[in-house]
């Protein structure tokens, strides 16, 4: 008997191949309309600063690559063809789409590099893979919408936060505040009952048990440079209050991405470091997942579990 194919569409941000395509990829994101030139001054500058682009594209094709030899390694009597489908950059979701049409796949599992559910996140490249599949007749997707207490992932960062924590010396460990950070959202989100804010909560509450660590929190990070309210407290507003009160140690947890890219390697690892130079904190990051194989066993899981067995 021939092995089923299954479809897979691992959903990423996608990030800009050279500095060149840093306006088109800053136009996309604002929905066509155009970064005025001290906007996009800045967010070249920043990209400048982290080395000159973004490893995300690179990371992404690696998980993607790693996913597919575990999900095949132990497939049973499925095969697996798993694709990148980027929000923001080639290859958009809706492309890959049409190329999984045409390379003959009929049903298929999405799900995106990010662990909490958002319409305004999660929510967005589920629409680009479902509108992809209008226009190019399928494939049938099932789409994972969260996967922030999967327990496998859940492990992975543990390891990552003990590995930070021993950055401390023991004795010192119980003052250290620890801060789990996702992206910011509009406040807006609220207003529609959206999960995000909720999810962030139960994964960082989860962590903080595993690694039985009282003194924590959630903080927003890498809002957008928009008029509206955006969620808070902000990271660096958390960093500044946390430094009066007395604190001198911190533990950031970005638990809200899942690889290095520019919200984390600038915004963590410059903003928030220069901050704490400034304020006199010690702050320490987690590792971030990355292609890390624990990781993307977890990963397997999650497709695996939403895979039609029948
Ligand atoms: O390394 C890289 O080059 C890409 C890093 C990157 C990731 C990322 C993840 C998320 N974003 C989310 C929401 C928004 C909203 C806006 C917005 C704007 C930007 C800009 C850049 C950018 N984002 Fe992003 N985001 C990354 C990069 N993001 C660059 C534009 C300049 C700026 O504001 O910094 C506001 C759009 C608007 O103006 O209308 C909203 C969310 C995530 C986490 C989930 C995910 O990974 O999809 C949510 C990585």
């Amino acid at each position: 008997m021939s092995k089923k194919a299954v479809g897979v569409l691992a959903m990423a941000y996608g990030t800009p191949s050279s500095l060149d395509e840093v306006e088109e990829y800053y136009t996309h994101i604002r929905r066509g309309r155009k970064p005025s030139e001290d906007q996009l001054a800045e967010l070249v500058e920043r990209y400048k600063t982290i080395g000159g682009l973004s490893p995300l594209n690179e990371i992404t094709r690696k998980q993607t690559e790693g996913l597919e030899r575990i999900l095949n390694d132990n497939g049973g009597d499925m095969t697996y063809r798993v694709y990148i489908g980027m929000k923001h950059a080639k290859p958009f979701i809706e492309d890959t789409v049409k190329q999984m049409v045409k390379d003959g796949i009929q049903e298929a599992v999405g799900f995106v590099y990010a662990p909490h559910y958002s319409a305004m996140s999660i929510g967005s490249y589920i629409s680009a893979a479902k509108k992809g599949a209008e226009q190019h007749g399928g494939p049938e997707f099932s789409f994972v919408h969260q996967w922030h207490m999967q327990p496998q992932f859940l492990q992975a960062v543990t390891e990552r936060l003990r590995y930070a924590f021993a950055q401390f010396p023991e004795e010192e460990r119980d003052q250290v505040r620890l801060l789990f950070t996702a992206h910011s959202l509009p406040e807006r989100i609220l207003e529609m009952n959206d999960p995000y804010p909720e999810q962030l909560r139960e994964t960082a509450a989860e962590l903080a048990k595993r690694i039985e660590h009282s003194n924590w929190g959630v903080a927003w990070q890498s809002a957008g440079r928009t008029p509206e309210p955006w969620l808070g407290p902000d990271v660096l507003d958390v960093l500044r209050d946390l430094a009066d009160q007395g604190t001198r140690s911190v533990v950031i947890c970005p638990v809200g991405f899942v690889a290095d890219h520019l919200e984390v390697l600038y915004d963590i690892d410059v903003e928030c470091q220069v901050l704490a130079k400034e304020v006199g904190l010690k702050v320490v990051r987690t590792e971030m997942l990355n292609a890390a194989e624990d990781f993307l066993q977890a990963l397997a899981t999650v497709v695996r579990d939403h895979t039609k067995k029948d």
